[in-house]
């Protein structure tokens, strides 16, 4: 029994390294929160270069080069659009930034000219796929075994989908968001009975993994305002009865610069006690966390560590490059071991999945590599099971745990 367990040991730290990454790349992820939709959802279901293209993080970029006025970009066709962003970003400059290197990486995955001088080429085998087999295609790549999607309760288009009867996707998880809802700004109490009653319908038709909500950098709690009694009132009671986790998403500053449309949301640093109070009063439900501010990190990972109804996860948004997704995953493996979800994709394009989670994999090997090295020297080898163990709770273990069971289980 000795001998088989210390056959395992990984002492070499080039065979360390080796496990790591073998496993790294080839375990399965559950990717907790998307704004992708199955191919049952029509148009809701963005996928290929034209839309790669004209993702928001792109447009900003690309504006900042162009020069020509938002409204005149606004004005032209997705492909018009696309092409302008390809020879801005791709032609006349270096694509060094990570959105852009992004691209890179789906292109160069698909065989594709990654020095293109013009979209011929990508647009000729993009409509050549055929979508499903494209959609497993990107699954496989990108090694996910499963997505949420972000779904508007109130959101017409999504509501007579829904309504027409479809069979989802089993890949594709909801999540019952709450923006709508808490961005309204005076509730009468017969408002209140009426929410409750609408979102108990809803989670009984839709079977959302979670509820989420994003949150402005100032957001408090207590606070004498409309939402904290949405909060009290309504998110959380609902959160209770219907043994839902609470994803908290904080620190976005909605529409800075408006004229960039959905690309115009800035940051803010966030205060985390406002989470920790939310903690304390309810430690029966779960919350999923995320802070858009690196400046917030730190704080989140302490609450963490204070309240075990409160899962950290995810590099969100401005934070999904590499050398911030490095700092964070290591702060997190030093203060929190494995108990954290490193990573998110935010995809809303389908073949961002591919690179967010390539790029994402690449840190998370790096930062788990060089802590089972610090433990190595130390005294303390590990096993490729300990390894494959690790990896498979941030992966799904963590996120699936959450939001299946109960703060204790009864
Ligand atoms: O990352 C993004 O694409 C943002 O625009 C937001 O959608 C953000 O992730 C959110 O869910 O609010
Ligand atoms: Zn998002």
């Amino acid at each position: 029994m000795v001998t088989s367990i210390e056959s395992q040991l990984l002492s070499s730290t080039t065979e360390l390294r080796a496990q790591v990454e073998l496993l790294v790349n080839s375990t399965p992820v559950m990717d907790a929160h998307t704004h992708l939709f199955p191919l049952e959802f029509n148009e809701l279901c963005l996928w290929g270069i034209d839309e790669l293209l004209t993702y928001h993080y792109l447009t900003a970029e690309a504006l900042r080069t162009a020069r020509l006025p938002y409204e005149q970009f606004w004005a032209m066709s997705k492909m018009a659009q696309a092409d302008l962003v390809w020879k801005t970003l791709f032609v006349d400059n270096t694509p060094t930034s990570e959105a852009a290197q992004g691209i890179i990486t789906v292109l160069d995955v698909f065989g594709l000219d990654t020095r293109a001088t013009n979209l011929q080429e990508a647009r000729a085998f993009f409509s050549s796929r055929n979508v499903a087999e494209h959609l497993d295609q990107v699954f496989d790549i990108a090694q996910v075994s499963g997505v949420v999607m972000t779904n508007n309760p109130f959101d017409d288009v999504e509501d007579q989908l829904w309504s027409s009867g479809i069979s989802v996707d089993r890949r594709f998880s909801s999540s019952l968001r709450l923006d709508s809802l808490v961005n309204t700004a005076e509730l009468a109490v017969s408002t209140i009975t009426r929410v409750r009653k609408f979102l108990d319908d809803w989670i009984q038709r839709h079977n959302p993994v979670y509820m989420a909500l994003s949150l402005p950098p100032d957001f408090n709690f207590p606070a004498d305002d409309a939402r904290d009694r949405l909060l009290r009132e309504v998110i959380l009671p609902t959160a209770k009865e219907h043994r839902l986790a609470l994803t908290l998403m904080v620190g976005a500053r909605r529409g800075v610069n408006p004229q960039l449309r959905e690309a115009g949301d800035g940051l803010g640093r966030a205060d985390v006690t406002a989470i920790e109070r939310l903690c304390a009063q309810y430690p029966d439900v779960k919350f999923l966390a995320t802070f858009l501010s690196r400046e917030n990190q730190h704080e989140l990972c302490i609450a963490a560590r204070k309240f075990n109804n409160l899962m950290p996860f995810g590099c969100w948004w401005f934070l999904n490059n590499p050398s911030i997704v490095s700092e964070i995953t290591r702060e997190r493996f030093e203060l929190l071991g494995q108990s954290f979800i490193p990573q998110h994709s935010d995809a809303r394009v389908l073949e961002q999945l591919i690179y967010k989670w390539q790029h994402a994999r690449r840190q998370i090997a790096d930062a788990l590599y060089d802590s089972y090295k610090q433990l190595l020297s130390r005294g303390r080898a590990v096993t490729t099971e300990e390894i494959s163990r690790d990896v498979n709770r941030l992966f799904s273990g963590n996120f699936n745990d959450w939001v299946r069971n109960p703060v204790y289980p009864v």
